[in-house]
């Protein structure tokens, strides 16, 4: 089994598929992409979008973060991967909604906080998004009501994949204030070791 090769750094949405890798303890590799820079062939012979993240696993080629993230927990196995065909199919449930719901407010809430020079925040976005948020996130603390897991009970891909997203609300503290168990899923997924090494210092 060679190293699998992760196109994308930390500094980019590559940071859900390092941490995957973390999580599952496999070699593998991550490869700077300048996304100013035309793309290079090769490399859009693993994307055609020309995006980052993809992989190279032996040849085999797989773009779309929460795709590749689904893709390894199957290949690699273990507690994070779906014991049966219910368990698969709501860890996919949770992948798509995670990027339907809360993809683009959670990114806008991100970008004019921390990630955008002070001088290009936009200080009317923030709120904006956390009150679009307020819907996806009142069913993900309804969910969270009964387990601090999404599926089984354990640390899955879908805690993961969600995980990706809720983070970037983690300076929200009024916010998250209101939904004490997605406040408690933010704090456990930070001090997870895996996240640490996958995900740029915030704040
Ligand atoms: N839905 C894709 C989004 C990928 C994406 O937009 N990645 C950004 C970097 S974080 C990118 O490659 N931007 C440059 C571009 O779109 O050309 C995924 O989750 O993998």
């Amino acid at each position: 089994m060679g190293t699998l090769k992760i196109y994308g750094t930390i500094r980019s949405r590559a940071n859900r598929v390092i941490w995957m890798a973390e999580e599952l303890g496999i070699p593998y590799e991550s490869i700077s992409v300048d996304l100013a820079a035309p793309r290079d062939p090769a490399f859009l012979k693993v994307n055609p979008n020309g995006r980052l993240p993809a992989i190279d696993d032996d040849g085999f080629y797989l773009f779309e973060s929460m795709a590749i993230n689904l893709y390894l927990a199957k290949k690699h196995g273990g507690a994070l991967a779906p014991r049966n065909a219910h368990e698969d199919a709501k860890m996919i449930q949770w992948s798509f909604w995670a990027v339907t719901e809360l993809e683009k407010a959670g990114l806008d809430y991100l970008m004019h906080t921390m990630f955008l020079p002070a001088e290009k925040r936009d200080a009317s976005i923030p709120p904006k998004a956390l009150e679009t948020l307020k819907r996806p996130i009142a069913v993900l603390e309804q969910a969270l009501g009964s387990s601090a897991y999404l599926v089984g009970d354990r640390f899955t891909v879908a805690d993961l994949n969600v995980g990706c997203f809720v983070a970037y609300l983690a300076s929200a503290r009024d916010f998250l204030s209101q939904y004490p168990n997605v406040g408690k899923f933010v704090a456990a997924i930070a001090a997870r070791p895996a996240f640490k090494k996958a995900m740029p210092p915030r704040g």
